[in-house]
């Protein structure tokens, strides 16, 4: 039902539904309602609703609820929707470029992943522009860390654990450690950990958080491997369909929410390990022989992804390097 709403407001915008009528875009988001990310695309949905005067109205559905996460790009491009946001580095096998905010260790702060991105934002717009898009903001995810059920000493303890994977770098890193990957999205995460499809995974105290992990595991150990970034896309027909005043707005308006959203996210890494701590789980750095077996992964997967992205993925990572 919702898709069909989504569809015959494309059909009417393809139409050209009068200049001055106003516009409605249904924007899917993956993550749950009470997420930061998706509490940030509302606000920039009011935002944009005050800034245009109504004349084009945003309406953001969570949790999966009108597209999931990996149908969303495909939706976006293909104009089944106008507007959306998804984990671009989980289409990494589709373009390594796609993945630069996930090579382990490169970018492990705030700070770097901030240069990352202004590195990266570039050639990801002219990428995105060849597939029919257009990029309005970006968000870090905090830093990513283990989940486990017990206690690690050394990769070789991940032997054979079922391991919940979001994108291509995190099942490779499942390879590297003899895991057994199993992609799953966030949505479906909780799940997942409930009937033993999955028993350990890598992300942030946000989603372990969200999906109360406490309920089934037991360690995180902060291993700050990267900050992956959700991407907020916009049809490219649609946004050429737009007058100069709106598109000024919704510029506006996406400069405005990667700032306050890359802030709460920082603003909250504190407190979403607080509150894995308050459950009961140990939050702990990585001990050093895990450390090195997890940086020996990430080298090797640092290779792999410039061997895999050419001339521009090692453009954007020497731009990184030389800021
Ligand atoms: N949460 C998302 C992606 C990265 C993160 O921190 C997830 O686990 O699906």
């Amino acid at each position: 039902m919702k898709k069909l709403n989504a569809l015959a407001g494309a059909a009417a915008l393809a139409l050209g539904a009068g200049a001055a009528a106003a516009e409605t875009w249904e924007m899917p988001m993956a993550y749950p309602d009470s997420n930061f990310h998706t509490e940030n695309g509302k606000e920039f949905a009011t935002c944009v609703g005050e800034r245009t005067n109504g004349e084009l109205e945003i309406v953001v559905h969570g949790g999966g609820s009108l597209f999931k996460g990996d149908e969303i790009k495909r939706a976006v491009q293909t104009g089944q929707v106008l507007i959306g946001e998804r984990l671009l580095s989980a289409h990494a096998n589709e373009e390594p470029l796609f993945g630069a905010d996930s090579i382990p260790f490169l970018a492990t702060s705030y700070e770097a992943s901030d240069k990352l991105w202004q590195a990266t934002r570039p050639p990801l717009e002219e990428l995105l522009d060849s597939q029919n898009m257009v990029l309005l903001y970006a968000v870090p995810w905090p830093p990513q860390g283990l989940y486990t059920k017990k206690e690690l000493n050394s990769a070789a303890d991940m032997e054979d654990v079922k391991f919940r994977s979001y994108n291509a770098a995190t099942a490779r890193m499942a390879e590297l450690m003899e895991a057994a990957p199993v992609q799953i999205e966030a949505a479906e995460l909780s799940q997942a950990l409930a009937t033993g499809v999955a028993e350990s995974f890598i992300s942030s105290g946000s989603t372990g958080y969200d999906s109360k992990v406490w309920e089934q595991l037991t360690h995180w150990y902060e291993v700050n491997a990267w900050l992956p970034r959700n991407h907020v896309l916009v049809n490219k027909p649609a946004w050429e369909g737009l007058d100069d005043a709106t598109r000024t707005a919704l510029g506006e308006c996406a400069a405005e929410a990667e700032a306050r959203g890359t802030a709460k996210s920082e603003e909250l890494n504190d407190w979403y390990k607080e509150q894995l701590v308050a459950n009961g789980m140990t939050v702990t750095p990585p001990g050093d022989q895990l450390r090195a077996d997890l940086e020996a992964i990430g080298a090797q997967m640092t290779e792999e992804w410039l061997a895999a992205a050419g001339d521009g993925g090692k453009a954007v990572i020497d731009n990184y390097k030389s800021m």
